[in-house]
């Protein structure tokens, strides 16, 4: 037996002996796709056009070599990041990450002969695909609104692009037969104190309502609506809030939230808002990130939010409900890695999640014994996690260390 066996074996009695079965985890786990984001990899410059800026008040920062300077190099380099984290996996793409053949294509132009290559890849990979409309680093959102602009010419352009975005969710959906999730994220805001803040969330509404007019089939796709608090930029108003899209989905049923962990007051908790949702029977989209004093999008790593955000679900019986994303861009270090690092991260915290005894702790918490539920919080940090985890890469073909 190698020191993995030997070690998994040891994890095993230790697990259950806390009533949990550590294969049943593994099992599981399988049933639980990371949607890992396509622009880590290019700080998010995408197809369109490889020297294209990044705007919309979000910031890829450093200046890491190695940054892919073509499509076979970002596909490359893709693929080898993607090898590096263990077990059932989504790609998420983003619409400017399109083959356009050299031709331009604007947004409101986009096909789905633009993304046959997403199909391809995933297929050979045995990975489903979640797509998300790009309504940022264009001449048309350059004044800091999209949906919600004063301007209906401008209004409609943005339109026509969420609603062929769509349409290519939904082709995802189709070709890889796994539900696609098409996430709407729009930068509009107001730098500073506003005055009408009711007009463009108004605009927002009937615009989101254009877009979701066409009924496509649910089996494949579905819609979600990203919130958010402030950007750069649009640090006074931002008319997609949390409130705003809650509402949204609520009165509509047209679309589920999506709640990106960078986009809240600082020591508000993604992870303590989850079962509010699941109360009423709605799904959820997360985008799992690392907002270090802002929305900075730092790797995601195995810290307090995240394992929080796993647990969530876990203990709410959401892993079906809930549906996993990650949104992190950071161009300091070496980034494919970096994709590597932070996917491996959120499926460590899964994991980790997974094993906890739910069922004794809840029921120290039913018996009223909060000592008891405290100490077991305590004692269950030491248990033996990396052994099960080595063990899901190993069976999972995929290395235990990546450090190089
Ligand atoms: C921006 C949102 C959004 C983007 C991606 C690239 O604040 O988090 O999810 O990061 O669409
Ligand atoms: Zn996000």
């Amino acid at each position: 037996m190698g020191k993995i066996e030997r070690n998994y074996e040891t994890a095993k009695e230790c697990f259950e002996e806390y009533g949990v079965d550590t294969d049943l985890v593994l099992e599981q786990m399988e049933d639980v796709p990371i949607s890992v984001h396509c622009w880590q990899i290019d700080d998010l410059t995408g197809f369109e056009d490889f020297h294209a800026r990044l705007t919309g008040g979000i910031a890829a920062t450093g200046n890491m070599g190695g940054k892919p300077k073509d499509q076979t190099e970002y596909f490359g380099q893709l693929g080898a990041a993607l090898k590096l984290i263990p077990g059932k996996l989504k790609i998420a793409a983003h619409a400017v990450y399109l083959d356009n053949k050299g031709k331009k294509i604007d947004r409101d132009q986009i096909e789905t002969q633009h993304f046959t290559k997403w199909v391809d890849f995933a297929r050979e990979r045995g990975m489903g695909l979640d797509f998300n409309p790009t309504y940022f680093s264009h001449e048309k959102s350059e004044d800091g609104f999209t949906l919600s602009s004063a301007d209906p010419a401008v209004r409609e352009f943005w339109i026509e692009h969420g609603r062929r975005c769509r349409r290519i969710g939904e082709y995802f959906g189709r070709e890889t037969g796994t539900l696609c999730i098409t996430n709407h994220w729009i930068p509009d805001g107001y730098k500073d104190i506003t005055i009408d803040k009711l007009s463009p969330r108004q605009r927002l509404k009937e615009s989101l309502d254009a877009i979701f007019e066409e009924a496509l089939d649910r089996g494949h796709c579905m819609d979600s609506l990203e919130s958010k608090l402030f950007g750069l930029g649009s640090e006074s108003y931002v008319t997609g809030s949390h409130e705003f899209y809650t509402n949204y989905c609520t009165e509509t049923k047209k679309a589920i939230l999506c709640m990106d962990a960078g986009h809240f007051h600082p020591t508000e908790s993604v992870a303590a808002k989850i079962s509010s949702y699941i109360a009423f029977g709605q799904e959820l989209m997360l985008h799992v990130s690392r907002p270090v004093r802002w929305d900075s999008d730092h790797v995601v790593i195995v810290d307090e939010e995240t394992m929080a955000i796993m647990e969530e679900i876990v203990r709410c019986g959401a892993l079906k409900r809930v549906h996993i994303g990650l949104d992190f861009f950071d161009a300091s270090i070496r980034r494919g890695e970096a994709t590597a690092i932070g996917g491996r991260a959120a499926k460590t915290a899964l994991l980790k999640a997974m094993l906890q005894p739910a069922e004794l702790l809840r029921q120290a918490e039913d018996a009223g014994d909060y000592t008891r539920r405290l100490a077991l919080l305590e004692e269950i940090k030491l248990l033996p996690y990396g052994f099960v985890w080595e063990m899901y890469c190993e069976r999972n073909n995929c290395p235990v260390s990546i450090c190089t």
